[in-house]
């Protein structure tokens, strides 16, 4: 990212707000949700992640690399589908850079989506679950370096209620059977050895994955209220017999998109 994080993220989102309406919700589709959205009904507008400043274009297969706006429930809902990972090269600040700018431009609520690992039996493939807490073992944070900028809060900030209690009180209207786990994040690409799965399991970990946590933790650092929901889609290493296979893991997916879309559907004019 050329120039300092907070300001190219506002400079984006004055770009945004020039060809978008200001959203309310941003809900950031994550591989396997990409198809979701198809749900939600037809985009007012649409545009690619590269028009705007400090988006990179994602290279991971299944992320598109475009913003669009959607109304849903009489909410203008922005969509960003795609997003950056560590594992790519980003630095922490491209990670979360679509969430800030999403934020900064007007969106009080995130809704992050993901595609995870289980680390339980009784977590198998397809089924949803919502995040309660994460572990973040990225050893990385999108508040390191430079100290933000006035009127952004200090880089010190509390996560105690980072997944807030009352997004997943209303996840659990539009869903009454999804259960709640602790997502850990790890830098990836590579999955995980079996002995890894095992530390994950002891420390109290259900799911796995390789995003979400830098952009929860950028999000509630401007003020927004988080809510992710991560897609099983494999068993981790070690819980699975099965070796691991990135194309499964999208095809799973694609399998559950019109259960996803019709879940963030109901839940949207919810939140
Ligand atoms: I999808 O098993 C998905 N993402 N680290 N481990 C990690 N990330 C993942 C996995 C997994 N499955």
């Amino acid at each position: 990212m050329v120039g300092p994080p907070f300001a190219v993220a506002e400079k984006a989102a004055t770009y945004l707000l020039r060809a978008l309406p200001k959203p309310e919700v941003a809900v950031v589709l994550g591989s396997g949700w990409r198809a979701a959205a198809e749900e939600l009904g037809p985009a007012e507008v649409t545009m690619p992640m590269a028009y705007l400043p400090g988006f990179v274009a994602p290279t991971a297969g299944g992320h598109a690399g475009v913003v669009c706006s959607v109304r849903a429930g009489g909410r203008s809902v922005l969509l960003l589908e795609g997003r950056s990972h560590l594992y790519e090269g980003r630095t922490p600040s491209e990670v979360v850079h679509a969430v800030r700018t999403a934020v900064m431009a007007g969106a009080r609520t995130v809704v992050l989506t993901n595609a995870a690992g289980s680390l339980r039996t009784d977590f198998q493939p397809g089924q949803v679950v919502v995040v309660r807490d994460h572990i973040n073992l990225t050893g990385a944070s999108p508040l390191s370096g430079e100290e933000p900028p006035a009127p952004y809060g200090s880089r010190f900030v509390d996560l105690t209620d980072l997944y807030c209690a009352r997004l997943r009180e209303v996840a659990r209207r539009a869903g009454p059977d999804l259960p709640e786990g602790i997502y850990a994040a790890l830098p990836g690409p590579h999955y995980e050895t079996p002995a890894e799965v095992a530390m994950l399991r002891a420390v109290g970990a259900d799911l796995v994955g390789m995003s979400t946590a830098l952009e929860a933790i950028a999000a509630r650092h401007l003020g927004a209220e988080v809510l992710a929901l991560s897609l099983v889609t494999n068993l981790a290493a070690g819980v699975s017999l099965e070796p691991l296979d990135h194309a499964e893991v999208l095809a799973a997916g694609d399998r559950a998109a019109a259960r996803l879309g019709r879940l963030l559907a109901e839940l949207l004019p919810l939140l």
